[in-house]
Parts: C-alpha cells; structure tokens; sequence
C-alpha cells in the first residue's frame, strides 16, 4: 500500500530516509515538484514534511489572515549564530516587531538614494579588478567576485565596515566563519540518529564566537567615537527610537542584525548576479538588448558615473533579474505555520502552528508560466504580462510582512552593476559552461568563469562598416 501521512491520502509521500543526500536538495526538491505535482510530503526519520509548489495552494499560504511565517528547520539552526536577528525571529519575539520598525524606512525605494554612492564605489572595485584580468586575458571567477563586491556592499553601506574584499585572494576571516557556520546550520539538518558531530558542533561555537566578537568590535569602535554624519544602518541602530515606545533595540540584538544583514544581504544576492551573468552569457539576444540599454544611457563614455536615477531607467536590466530570480531563486524556499487548524486546498488537514515549506522554484515553473517555463525569457516580465498574471507567482522575497526587507537594496545593486558590466564588457563563455548549481543555504552557479573582452564602443562606432575593426563591434 502507498505510504500513508497525516495530510491525507490524496498527498503522495516520498521517504528520504534511506538515501545519501546528494548535497543538492533544491533540485532534488524540484524533480519531486515536477513529478509528484502542486504538493507532496517528504518523510526523513519519521518526520513528515508538506512541500507545495502549486500557485493555488501558495495563494493560500500568502494569506497574512490564515498563515504567517514559520521560521523553518533551517532557520532554527541559523538562529543559533543570528538569535532574534529580523531573519530568523520567531513572530511573536517584541524584537522582530522592534526592529522591523525602526529599520524598515532605511530600505525604503527612497533610501537607496543615499546607499547609492557606496554601491558605485564597489562596483569601481569590481572593475577594476576585472580589468585587470581582461587585460591579462585571465578569466574570471564570477560567484566569488560577485560575492566579494556584495559582502563589501552591505559592510560599508550597513555599518561603515571595510572587508577589503577585492585586494586578498582568501576570503576574509568573518567571512569564511560565516559560511562555516552556514554550512553547518544545512548539514544539521541531514544528521542521521545517532551520528557522533561533537567536533563539527564544537568549531561551529568557536566560529560563531568569532563572528559576535568582529560585530562587537565594528559596534564599539562607533560608539566609541560617534559619526553623527554617519546615515547607514548601524548608526539607525544605535540611535532611533521606537516611534511607538520609545525602545531602542539592546546590544545584543544588534550584534544579531549586523550578523543578519551580512548574511541575508550578500549571498542572495551574489548569486542573483552570478546566475544572471550565467542566463547573459547563453542569450546574446538578451545579452545584446541589455547592452543597447546600458548604451541609451553612457553611450560611449568609457567610465560613467551612474546616477540614482539611471539605475530606475535600465527597465530591461531589472527584467533580466526578474527572470533570473524566478529561475533560480536565491533563496529558494520559505516556510509558513496555519495560525489556526484548517484545511489547505479544502482537504489538507493543518493543525495550527504546523509548518508547510514552498518550494519557489516549483512555483516558478508553474503551470501559469506556460508551456515552457524552464526557458529564461525576460519578456515575461514586460509590465502587460506582469499585470496580467497574479502576483503569487513570483515570490523570491518570500511573502507578507515578512518578506524580504533588502529587496530594494538587492536590486538597486544588482540592476547598477550589471548595466555597468554589459556597457564594459564582452562576456566570453571560454569553458562552454555547463549549469553546477551548488546549495548552501543559498543557490549559485558553481565553477562559473568568464573571460571579458573590452567592449570598444566608441572605436566600433567610429570604424562602422570598415572592414575588420567592425568585429569589435559589441555582442
Ligand atoms: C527576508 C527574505 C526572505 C523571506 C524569508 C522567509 O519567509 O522565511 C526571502 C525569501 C528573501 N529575503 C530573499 C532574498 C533574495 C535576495 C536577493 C535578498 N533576499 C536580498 C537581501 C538583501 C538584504 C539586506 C536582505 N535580503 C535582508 C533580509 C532580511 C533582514 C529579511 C528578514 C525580514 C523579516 O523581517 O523577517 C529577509 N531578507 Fe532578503
């Protein structure tokens, strides 16, 4: 007989118990969502699982009014280095509410007009350090620079802190914790009964010392020698009060931001970059279309100064992240709780409190994408068909009131630095790359290298149809 699971007879289960994980849970996720359906339940060690990926049912896990925010079996491993932080607080916890408040209008569309000079200043490091490599023909390796330009971000637009990023080839000390204890928090979820993880679970402390300590010190060092000048996050932190109350959020709530913010702020959208130039690299169509954009803009200038307002202007540009977030989006689950017993879909049995995980990238492929939903075609995201289709079916910032709050900021800094890279570049596919999409906590194209030719726009101008120099012509 099939396997039978409290949420009915008519959910197929699937027991993982007995296999290897692969390391790859998002895709194995996927290929159950392709071939079980809208819903199916994964069974590990007797623990049941709801998976749902169907636009109807997400529709209704989108109700604020039915369901909220589960913070997820992964999330509570995360909550070990991250504690109340926005991310990973439970619903209920005066801290989130507290410091969702205070926080929010710093990432409001508005605000990103004052984060926007950082972010061309680290895009100028990323160039040039890719200038470097196109000068030397190297190629480059692009989810670890898109990683170092996203984590220099979010340090000094969020708290005036240097990583330094570009000028050592090892990751920074905070940095290569962090992802330890990223990687932890995934492989404590595959632990089998019984297996002896002392070690692991000693080095994971030791690194989440280390990186409380570093966040102690950045927030020392400010209020030791106040900058009243001072507009980034940090400084919110230390000094707004609660318009309600009157709180103002205590240290150790905003060492578990700062740790939040540099978590949540350069993964995702590092590998939203990564796996955009990837979908760039494969469609000189899109590619093309996207360099004409840049182009409208900077025409031949060789280095231009992006204005805020350009950054609303590259339409196009966004549309290519749009569609490369509803492929592979970063964060490529989220979990929701029924707030009260109830019946999903009016026959799934949830009791209230019990969790039920999306999978965004089934959703993705839903069938209110049509026929071919694996294709990338940004045109999907034309402002018509956007307005046409519901807006449950795209949701790679998770949904209601706690979904992502670095949305704006993720994309301002995305649309920015991809326009300026397709204005800068030509994007030479040398390895004939094949998709190796690695998870952590996150998904990116893993291995994924470039080789960059100068784009020489103004020479390909001049020399228009004469001969042999029109190969320099952008692609
Ligand atoms: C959040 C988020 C989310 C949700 C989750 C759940 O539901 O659980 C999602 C899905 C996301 N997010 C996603 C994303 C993507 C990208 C690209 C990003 N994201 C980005 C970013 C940046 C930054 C800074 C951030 N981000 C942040 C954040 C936070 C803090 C949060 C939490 C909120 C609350 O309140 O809860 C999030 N984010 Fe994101």
């Amino acid at each position: 007989p099939p396997p039978h699971s409290a949420f009915g007879d008519s959910v197929p289960v699937v027991d993982l118990s007995g296999h290897v994980s692969a390391g790859a849970p998002v895709l194995d996720r996927m290929e159950r969502s392709a071939r079980l359906g809208p819903v199916f339940v994964q069974r590990f060690h007797g623990h049941d699982t709801l998976v749902v990926g169907g636009l109807d049912l997400v529709t209704e896990l989108a109700d604020e009014e039915r369901f909220a925010k589960s913070v997820g079996p992964a999330l509570v491993n995360v909550r070990e280095f991250a504690g109340d932080g926005l991310f990973t607080a439970y619903n209920d916890e005066p801290n989130w509410a507290r410091a969702h408040d205070l926080l929010m209008p710093a990432f409001a569309l508005g605000s990103m007009r004052r984060y926007h000079p950082v972010m061309l200043r680290v895009a100028r490091r990323l160039i040039a350090a890719w200038d470097r490599k196109a000068a030397a023909g190297t190629p480059v390796d692009v989810p670890e620079d898109m990683t170092r330009m996203t984590l220099d971000t979010i340090g000094l637009a969020g708290f005036g802190f240097d990583f330094g990023s570009f000028d050592s080839d090892e990751p920074h000390p905070f940095v290569a914790a962090m992802v330890r204890c990223l990687d932890w928090s995934m492989a404590r979820l595959t632990r089998g009964p019984g297996e002896d993880r002392t070690e692991a679970d000693r080095a994971f402390r030791a690194d989440a010392a280390h990186l409380a300590s570093v966040v102690d010190e950045v927030v020392a060092a400010r209020t030791a020698a106040p900058d009243p000048g001072a507009e980034d996050l940090l400084q919110l932190m230390l000094t707004a009060r609660h318009p309600g109350d009157g709180a103002t959020l205590s240290a150790e709530n905003i060492r578990n931001q700062v740790i939040t913010f540099l978590i949540a702020g350069h993964e995702t959208t590092s590998g939203t970059l990564a796996f955009a130039l990837y979908f760039l690299s494969q469609h000189p169509e899109v590619l093309h279309r996207v360099q004409r954009e840049a182009d409208e803009l900077w025409g031949d200038v060789a280095d231009p100064e992006p204005t805020f307002e350009d950054v609303g202007r590259l339409r196009y540009t966004r549309q290519v992240l749009d569609e490369t977030l509803r492929l592979w989006p970063t964060a490529p689950a989220f979990s929701r709780e029924a707030r009260e017993d109830t019946l999903l879909g009016g026959r799934i049995p949830l009791r209230a409190g019990q969790s039920v995980m999306v999978s965004t990238p089934a959703l993705h492929r839903d069938p209110v994408w049509g026929d071919n939903p694996h294709l990338f075609d940004p045109s999907r995201f034309d402002p018509e068909r956007e307005a046409a289709r519901s807006p449950h079916a795209f949701k790679p910032f998770g949904t209601g009131e706690r979904a992502c709050i670095g949305r704006q900021f993720a994309l301002h800094e995305a649309t920015m630095l991809l326009g300026m890279l397709v204005h800068r570049y030509r994007l030479v596919d040398h390895a004939r790359y094949r998709l190796d999409v690695k998870q952590t906590l996150t998904i990116k194209p893993d291995g994924l290298t470039l080789t960059l030719l100068p784009r020489t726009v103004r020479a390909a101008r001049r020399t228009e149809g004469t001969g042999p120099a029109a190969s320099a012509s952008p692609s």
